[in-house]
């Protein structure tokens, strides 16, 4: 079909605008030289520069001249652009917000942060994968971070958690090992940002206390919807002081407001080529259509008392409190509501540090918290490259700051005065001074025993709140646990290691053991694996380890990918268009060409997708909306057969409308359409599917084995 001249040069502006875009800019301007609002460029040290497309030579075609600074400046920074990246969570994505105090903390803590109700705290929050480097793709299955610093009035707080509550190992003498083992093998160099190959099964059937941990990875929430749909946590037991320095023993968790959503395998698999960005794109338009998404903090508070009792040791990183044990008090909100204004300014060179805790909050003994506080200062330095990373602004605090730290690379705040010491004599005009009133104080605790490398037998029970985690789970969940380490294991090589882990979960679970055995072709079930003492207990479930149990209420701030032909019904169009407007949920249309449709009446509508650019897989509902003609065409169209038979295999709901019904045929599903296949006529079966969207997916659709 020919392309319509448009006669006013402009473009035509539609109907149905995108919900949000991520264009910027006007991205149509030539060369243009500086003058009237344009500014002039500069060199780094301010020289005006004339021209800043060629080099200076001899003549039109002779060589270059080392007298050309611009170019040599120019170059030289480029030449240096790089730091290094993070060891582990180098894939991350960051966004500013505020935390808000709603319920006063004072009876436990000393804390400024907790005291106010309705105080404001700025906040910056970085998510990340793990295992995969800077450039590797979002959806990979892994642990998320959640790493989240609050600028309080008495300095920089950094809970630097993930989004599970429990950890690979015990010790953080074992963190290299571990990551050493997922990450790409040293000779070869990959496999990239997975763990599903023979190192790191290998590890992690050589060390038991990984596997609770490994229930949750293996779970979906080891391939999240996206950030915004995920917990936090700060796995450790911390303390809060009050002002009396006694002790409460405090978890913290990060529940999301929009409700816990994950992505199937098969679609995580698409999704990373389809849109590898996917996780960040999310967050960025979200936040930048006003969309903010929100984490209520909640707090579990205990004492000496209920972790003496508690069957497990509160510093067990592998170790979670049920819900049903020790409540969650909400305390208060985070919400993320602007983006970064540049990345590598913030979201790379953000420094978490476990040890920035203000005073009213300290540690416990956890060996992993121990080894982190070391950890994550010495990083920093390696990465920003000098012991000043503390001048750069995203990780300046936002109090006043008085100290005699001075000079060394990059300084940029120096303490003025005579004085760069203390104790002096020199009075007021002497700087700073110790505070023991207001200032950090450790809790006393009293330590005593023998100086020794020693595991305590109180950590040693590996299995049973594994179990309780696989228990709680819905049977579609139990059956993608399944799904997701027969995975892993199939791309280990070795039969020894596959036999080797499912002799672990033997003690978590026979059913999950032999189900993954026999999907594996196995051909024995290996015995279980041996164990210290103690052997596994009989934990109750508890409802909020699941996931499908804590979904989303609504459609809101979710996704509806429309793939729409010409000729489509203008009334339907609109009718759900209204009907996701109404529930605050976004859409993209999707269409043959790039140029977008024609309705019915003539209406122009805008496509964001090609059919081939915008699979089904980066949608958390599709409608197919097309005309009889229009059907013609999808069925002819490979992506467009695609779009309908991975939103039917991921479980999505589908509406769509009745002359789409053929199309169904095309695929090779005329004979499963069911209940979460929607056909769509009027306003009010519009408004009924984007209520049905909310529930998630239509997991009925899956079968059980
Ligand atoms: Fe980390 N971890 N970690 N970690 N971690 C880092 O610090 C480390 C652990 C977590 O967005 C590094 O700045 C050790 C648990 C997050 O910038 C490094 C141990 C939890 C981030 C480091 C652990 C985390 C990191 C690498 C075992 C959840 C990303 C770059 C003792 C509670 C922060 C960096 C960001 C980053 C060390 C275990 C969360 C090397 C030694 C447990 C979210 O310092």
């Amino acid at each position: 079909m020919a392309v319509k001249k448009n006669t006013s040069g402009k473009a035509a502006k539609t109907k149905f605008e995108p919900s949000y875009t991520e264009q910027q800019g006007n991205g149509g301007e030539t060369h243009q030289q500086a003058g009237g609002d344009v500014a002039t460029l500069t060199s780094a040290q301010g020289i005006p520069v004339a021209d800043d497309q060629n080099t200076l030579r001899y003549g039109a075609r002779g060589p270059a001249l080392m007298e050309d600074f611009h170019f040599r400046e120019k170059i030289f920074h480029f030449d240096h652009e790089r730091i290094p990246e993070r060891v582990v969570h180098a894939r991350g994505y960051g966004a500013h917000g505020y935390f808000e105090l709603t319920d006063s903390l004072a009876d436990v803590t000393r804390a400024a942060i907790f005291q106010n109700v309705g105080e404001r705290t700025p906040a910056f929050v970085r998510f990340s994968t793990v295992a995969g480097s800077k450039g590797s793709f979002d959806v990979a299955r892994d642990v998320r971070g959640f790493a989240v610093k609050l600028y309080t009035k008495e300095g920089n707080w950094d809970l630097v958690g993930n989004n599970i509550p429990v950890f690979f190992i015990q010790d953080a003498i074992k963190f290299p090992d571990m990551v050493h083992s997922v990450k790409p093998a040293p000779d070869r160099d990959f496999p990239q940002a997975q763990s599903a190959h023979d190192n790191f099964w290998d590890f992690i059937s050589l060390t038991p206390e990984s596997f609770h941990m490994i229930m949750w990875v293996m779970s979906d929430r080891g391939i999240p919807r996206s950030f915004r749909f995920m917990e936090g946590f700060g796995v450790h037991t911390f303390r809060f002081l009050d002002s009396n320095d006694r002790s409460t023993f405090v978890k913290f968790h990060w529940k999301p407001k929009q409700g816990l959503q994950s992505v199937v395998w098969n679609e995580a698999v698409k999704i990373n080529g389809a849109d590898p960005d996917f996780h960040r794109r999310d967050l960025w338009n979200a936040i930048s259509s006003g969309d903010f998404p929100e984490w209520e903090l909640g707090v579990q508070l205990f004492d000496e008392e209920f972790a003496e009792k508690f069957d497990f040791d509160v510093l067990d990183p592998t170790k979670l409190i049920p819900e049903e044990l020790v409540p969650v008090r909400t305390v208060g909100r985070l919400v993320l509501d602007h983006v970064v204004d540049n990345f590598f300014a913030e979201t790379e060179q953000v420094a978490f540090c476990t040890q920035n805790v203000p005073p009213g909050i300290d540690f416990s003994n956890d060996p992993l918290l121990q080894g982190r506080n070391f950890s994550y200062l010495d990083t920093q330095v390696k990465r920003l490259g000098s012991p000043n990373f503390t001048h750069i602004p995203i990780n300046a605090p936002k109090c006043p700051m008085a100290h005699f730290q001075q000079d060394g690379h990059m300084a940029m705040h120096n303490p003025v005065g005579r004085a760069n010491y203390e104790p002096n004599s020199w009075g007021a005009a002497g700087g700073p001074r110790e505070n023991p009133k207001q200032g950090f104080r450790s809790f006393a605790s009293e330590e005593t025993g023998p100086k020794r490398r020693l595991r305590p037998e109180s950590f040693s029970d590996h299995y049973s709140q594994a179990r309780q985690f696989y228990i709680s789970q819905t049977p579609i969940e139990q059956k993608h646990i399944a799904d997701g380490i027969t995975f892993e294991l199939s791309k280990v090589e070795r039969p020894d290691i596959r036999s080797r882990v499912v002799s672990h979960l033997l003690h978590i679970d026979e059913e999950l053991a032999t189900t993954v055995a026999d999907h594996l072709g196995l051909p024995v079930v290996p015995e279980p694996a041996e164990v210290t003492q103690p052997t596994r207990t009989d934990l109750p479930p508890s409802d909020a380890l699941s996931i499908v149990k804590n979904g989303p209420k609504t459609f809101a701030g979710r996704k509806m990918g429309i793939l729409a032909t010409d000729g489509v019904d203008a009334d339907l169009f609109a009718a759900l268009i209204a009907a996701l407007q109404a529930e605050k949920a976004n859409y993209k249309v999707i269409a043959p060409k790039i140029g977008g449709i024609t309705l019915s009446d003539g209406t122009k509508v805008a496509a964001q997708q090609k059919i081939d650019g915008g699979p089904s897989v980066l949608y958390d509902a599709v409608a197919i909306l097309a005309s009889k003609e229009g059907t013609k065409v999808l069925a002819s169209t490979p992506a467009a057969k695609d779009f309908l038979t991975d939103a039917f295999t991921h479980c999505k709901y589908i509406g769509y409308s009745s002359e789409a019904c053929t199309l169904f045929k095309k695929a090779g599903l005329a004979d499963d359409v069911d209940k979460g296949c929607i056909k769509l006529g009027s306003q009010n079966d519009a408004n009924a599917f984007v209520k049905t969207c909310g529930n998630l997916r239509f997991w009925q659709r899956e079968k059980l084995d």
